[in-house]
């Protein structure tokens, strides 16, 4: 069976909610260390232009988004669930939430100036404008706008006060029992807790502090280092997965066996060309050839990607 290999570099809040989730499910897996900033030219060989963070590989199957890498590792081992019985539409509901409006709002208080000079302060001058022009042309061409610092700090504890009156009262976990929603705030905390400028932003909450430090305490299971070329290997060697079965017929009149062009729709926009050979009511694939990975298959979350003729 092929390994579960994540694509992932440390400082990355969305790598941190795959990681976290990665250990609840107590799994082991290879670990990849790809750069933060484009070019990344191994990644890109997998994913055909997909640059976002993080990436799960499985042979030659590629997902991308944590949203979709929850629903592989689940389907890699189903207990314990992310996605209980009863509650998925609110557990994955509440987990998109936190993944944009919640992470939205935690990005302009980390890049609030006093917290970067703090993250920043041991990188040379070079490679801090770098960093800040990439991920200002990440957000051109997306659906997503940055909130504006004074509105962040203004609503963040409307926020805080509605989590902290939840988990004073559900118990150990937002829905009661653990869910993708846990790991969707928690990251975004983790964000947060990153310097002392922002940390008190989640300190100041004791029940959303408590419940914070039960979900980091999962840990990340089991990594083991590969190298990106050897990640590209393992691709080229194997076969990509069996297709799931179509249940949905694309409303958007997209048929499998189309050229496709797939794009996230808030930001990172970048376009990744291939066959669409599978649409789903969660999930969209595509065949693409690539030189140097070979027949891979792309998976995308149906949901926030868009699809265009080429
Ligand atoms: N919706 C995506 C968001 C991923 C995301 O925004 N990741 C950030 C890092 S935390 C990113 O890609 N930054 C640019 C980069 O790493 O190149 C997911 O759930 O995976």
């Amino acid at each position: 069976m092929s390994e579960l290999i994540l694509h992932h570099y440390p400082a990355s809040l969305f790598a941190e909610k795959a990681r976290l989730m990665l250990g609840f499910k107590g799994l082991s897996w290879r670990s990849v260390t790809i750069p933060p900033i484009i070019p990344k030219p191994d990644l890109t060989a997998l994913t055909g232009g997909y640059r976002k963070t993080p990436v799960l590989q499985v042979g030659a199957d590629i997902y991308c988004d944590t949203s979709l890498i929850a629903r592989r590792l689940e389907a890699e081992k189903s207990s314990p669930t992310l996605f209980p019985e009863g509650q998925e539409f609110t557990a994955a509901s509440l987990a998109g939430w936190a993944d944009s409006v919640l992470f939205l709002h935690s990005v302009s208080l980390v890049f609030q100036p006093a917290s970067l000079a703090i993250r920043f302060a041991k990188l040379p001058p070079e490679a801090v404008k770098a960093f800040v022009a990439d991920r200002a042309n990440l957000f051109s061409g997306g659906s997503a706008t940055r909130v504006p610092l004074e509105l962040a700090q203004y609503q963040w504890p409307t926020l805080m006060g509605r989590l902290e009156t939840q988990l004073e009262r559900n118990g150990d976990f937002l829905l009661g029992i653990p869910s993708i929603a846990d790991f969707s705030v928690a990251h975004t905390l983790w964000f947060l807790k990153q310097t002392p400028v922002t940390a008190a932003l989640v300190d100041d909450y004791p029940a959303v502090l408590s419940w914070y430090q039960r979900i980091i305490g999962f840990g990340h299971g089991a990594p083991r280092e590969l190298s990106s070329a050897d990640a590209v290997e393992v691709a080229r060697r194997a076969t990509p997965a069996a297709l799931p079965q179509a249940t949905l017929t694309d409303p958007a009149g997209f048929q499998v066996g189309q050229q496709v062009a797939v794009s996230a729709v808030d930001y990172g926009v970048d376009p990744v060309r291939g066959e669409l050979v599978f649409s789903g009511y969660e999930e969209i694939i595509l065949r693409r050839e690539d030189e140097r990975a070979g027949v891979v298959h792309v998976h995308f979350p149906r949901y926030g990607f868009q699809i265009t003729t080429i």
